[in-house]
């Protein structure tokens, strides 16, 4: 049992519905690869009342520091790490040793091989630049951009280049014992919206499911098996906005959604009503086609409401099947670009209360739950 991580002591009960309990499925089949094993951690929550805490680059910077080995702003708030980190590989498409944010791919790395071994989980995004006109993510100023990633030979063999490099990327994650670090990978997400050169105004849902296919077929090509993929379109007003451009059943493990909450006081019920109609969608997605239901990524941009944890997110996950909730990153160079408090005007006794309720689950909670 030496080599098992330990969500390996975890099995899908909550997917297959096994009556048998889900550390004797595990202890049974020591072969269970550490994909499945992940991917029985997420079912198994998303079928508890439990939700899983994330922040993006969590232990890469936060708001007043930068690369200090071991430090997060989520441990100084509460003494524990999330339970999920995000990173994003945003970058990588051009050789760049750092990504879009400043981070080295080398600390990514390196950090999410440490998330892996105290229990948690990893999410990867990606930011790529576009690559017709070489401008970032929200360079929508070409609609044929992703018929010139199709079509043109020089374009598409740059796109290609960058997908193997993120193939070798995954390839990499492997833990001490040289065990493969499963995570989770969300390519083109928050689609549903138009800031994205890959967005539903800037691309036909051929071409939104072509980014799709070419991705997938370069991570098996080369024998990438250690990836969960999830889809998360930003909000949406039905199932069928929703699967408008779904990949298919066979391209995605995860289904989520992307809600944030904008304009503070006056923003909250438009973002209560707004997420949890995108989760109620995202719920029954993931019921009718056996996914695991996430909500890869919602914050309040520099924490205007402190009670924001408590009073907005909270009741939003009590209501929500997911198996994981994510914030977004506390930049250091980005003012008032934080979710994540650090000082008590900002919240901190709120996301205190946050961490204390039986709700979360932090790093520690994972495992804990394997004792
Ligand atoms: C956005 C912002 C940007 C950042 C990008 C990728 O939401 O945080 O500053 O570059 O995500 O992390």
């Amino acid at each position: 049992m030496k080599n098992i991580p330990v969500y390996a002591l975890i099995a899908a009960t909550a997917l297959t519905g096994q009556a048998c309990s889900s550390r004797q499925n595990a202890q049974a089949d020591a072969s269970v690869s550490p994909r499945e094993q992940l991917r029985s951690l997420l079912a198994d929550v998303a079928g508890s009342p439990q939700v899983m805490f994330g922040h993006h680059d969590d232990t890469a910077y936060g708001l007043t520091w930068r690369g200090d080995p071991g430090r997060s702003d989520v441990l100084e708030a509460v003494g524990d790490y999330p339970a999920v980190m995000s990173w994003d590989l945003g970058g990588i498409e051009l050789g760049d040793s750092v990504n879009l944010d400043g981070v080295p791919f080398s600390r990514i790395r390196t950090e999410a091989i440490a998330q892996a071994a105290r229990g948690g989980i990893n999410t990867f995004s990606w930011h790529p630049r576009n690559f017709a006109t070489g401008g970032d993510s929200w360079d929508t100023s070409d609609s044929l951009t992703v018929s010139h990633m199709m079509n043109d030979s020089t374009v598409n063999a740059s796109y290609m280049r960058s997908l193997s490099a993120i193939a070798v990327f995954f390839n990499s994650l492997t833990d001490a014992d040289g065990n493969d670090v499963a995570v989770i990978f969300r390519p083109w997400h928050e689609h549903t919206g138009g800031w994205f050169w890959w967005g539903t105004p800037n691309c036909t849902p051929e071409q939104y499911h072509w980014l799709w296919t070419s991705a997938r077929e370069v991570m098996d090509a080369a024998n990438v098996d250690n990836v969960l993929w999830a889809y998360s379109p930003d909000r949406v007003k039905s199932a069928e906005q929703y699967m408008e451009r779904y990949p298919g059943d066979e391209m995605v493990d995860i289904v989520g959604t992307d809600v944030y909450h904008f304009n503070g006081a006056e923003g909250a019920d438009t973002y209560r009503q707004d997420a949890s109609r995108s989760l109620e969608i995202v719920d029954s997605i993931a019921t009718a086609r056996g996914k695991i239901p996430a909500f890869t990524e919602t914050g309040l941009e520099g924490l205007s409401l402190p009670g924001w944890y408590t009073d907005d997110l909270m009741p939003l996950l009590r209501d929500a099947r997911v198996a994981y909730v994510v914030v977004w990153r506390n930049a250091p160079d980005k003012p008032g670009h934080f979710y994540v408090p650090v000082l008590p005007e900002h919240g901190l006794d709120a996301f205190r209360s946050f961490y204390a309720d039986s709700l979360t689950m932090f790093a520690k909670d994972i495992r804990n739950k394997n004792k």
